[in-house]
């Protein structure tokens, strides 16, 4: 594909293209990551959407968000996917997770963003979007409160994933030990369908796949018991995706129960901001200088560094100690990667420059790390992370993900979120 892009697009028909994809993947109230690959909603993808749709039509954004919560059960969970109905180019769908939720989604959650991009959109428009604050404001209360009850651990403040697909980096390295302890012995026969959409080089392997079945039948087998599941299931890892994510949507929150005079909610998401220090001090890994992941069951830290390590400052975190040597450990990632922030350290030995969370550049991630650099006042590094996405989508289109090294475009094509982030911020 680097080489179909001999001529980069100007950013003109970008724009163009970009609404175009928005467009075409529209399926009314929601929006489809890609047709073919993903024929549903996902749950952070959206999010990213109505950021994108926020440049053209505001209020197609906040149907786009509206819509999400029609997934969202009665303990609070908003499903990292709603179905609505069953597409048989998907596997695993409805009648493998088995949810019980009125509308059919999958079982577990997703990085929660959509706090801060509800924030994004009243703020935008303040008149024309407060009746749809007000509707939408209990029903994030209540998502982020099942995240900081059912989430954490006893005595522990960071978020754990109780999936790799809740982190939203399904086959990240971050998630190989913990994995590798989940016996998949006894799970049904399946057949795959991904990757008959996209090449396999570039998807997880079947090794974890089989596992990410074993966590879908233990969490159905257990009635999605989110708590037990945290607890007890076989799986459980503090995620600093997650963690971070939703420390900065908490902060958004409350912002937003401050202009709707919510003041037992901001007291109650201040109970949960407290424990902010408490996470990352757990998450901390000053062996390679970043946060990184560990598993809750067995306590050990991920031996490498990942993209979302860097999310501290869009969580609104600083710690002058730990942050001179995690601005080494980005500046060093940084120097060899051209085309955006790799999801794994290009250093490390389980490297892969192309298969999904394993090394590629994913716009959405350099998007977020460089909002809470700038906000921290690094605008000059910031501004280069924009300029490699926007590099990448120019040599190769509006691709899931790019190798962060060549800037090739890879995984499903005519992405959306790839879209909305070049109208949001890349262009
Ligand atoms: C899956 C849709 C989703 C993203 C995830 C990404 C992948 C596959 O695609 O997940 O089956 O859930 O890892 O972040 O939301 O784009």
């Amino acid at each position: 594909r680097a080489e179909a892009a001999a001529v980069p697009a100007k950013p003109i028909d970008l724009d163009r293209r970009a609404i175009q994809i928005l467009r075409e993947n529209e399926w009314g109230d929601y929006t489809l990551p890609t047709k073919g690959l993903y024929p549903y909603q996902w749950n952070w993808d959206s999010m990213f959407v109505a950021l994108g749709f926020s440049e053209i039509d505001l209020d197609r954004a906040w149907t786009e968000v509206e819509s999400l919560f029609q997934g969202q059960w009665a303990n609070g969970m908003a499903a990292h996917i709603v179905f609505r109905r069953d597409d048989p180019s998907y596997f695993p769908g409805p009648s493998i997770w088995k949810s019980t939720h009125s509308v059919p989604t999958s079982g577990c959650s997703q990085p929660p963003v959509a706090a801060t991009v509800v924030r994004d959109l009243y703020e935008k428009d303040p008149e024309a979007g407060l009746e749809r604050l007000q509707t939408l404001f209990p029903k994030l209360m209540s998502w982020h409160r099942w995240f900081h009850t059912n989430r954490v651990v006893s005595g522990g403040a960071a978020i754990a994933v109780t999936h790799p697909w809740e982190s939203g980096r399904d086959n990240s390295p971050d998630w190989d030990k913990a994995l590798a302890n989940v016996d998949p012995t006894g799970i049904a026969p399946y057949q795959r369908k991904d990757t008959s959409h996209v090449d396999p080089t570039m998807r997880p392997t079947s090794f974890e796949y089989d596992r990410y079945l074993k966590l879908v039948e233990y969490g159905a087998a257990c009635g999605w018991d989110h708590t037990h599941i945290t607890r007890e299931g076989p799986f459980a890892v503090a995620d600093p995706g997650i963690t971070f994510i939703l420390m900065r949507a908490d902060r958004d929150l409350r912002y937003l129960a401050e202009v709707l005079k919510k003041h037992s909610a901001v007291r109650e998401i201040e109970g949960w901001l407290f424990h902010a220090r408490e996470a990352a001090r757990y998450l901390w890994n000053d062996e390679l200088g970043a946060y990184t992941a560990r598993d809750l069951r067995t306590g050990i830290k991920a031996d490498g560094v990942s993209s979302v390590s860097f999310l501290s400052y869009y969580a609104g975190l600083t710690s002058s100690r730990r942050d001179a040597k995690l601005q080494r450990t980005l500046d060093r990632i940084l120097e060899s990667s051209p085309y955006g922030i790799p999801s794994f350290d290009p250093e490390h030995p389980k490297f892969d420059s192309k298969r999904y969370w394993r090394g590629p550049s994913w716009a959405i991630v350099n998007y977020l790390i460089a909002r809470g650099l700038a906000e921290f006042g690094f605008e000059r590094k910031a501004n280069m992370i924009r300029l490699m996405t926007r590099e990448a989508i120019a040599l190769s289109g509006f691709s899931e993900y790019f190798d962060p090294m060549t800037g090739a475009g890879y995984g499903g094509q005519h992405f959306t979120w790839t879209a909305a982030i070049w109208l949001a911020w890349a262009s």
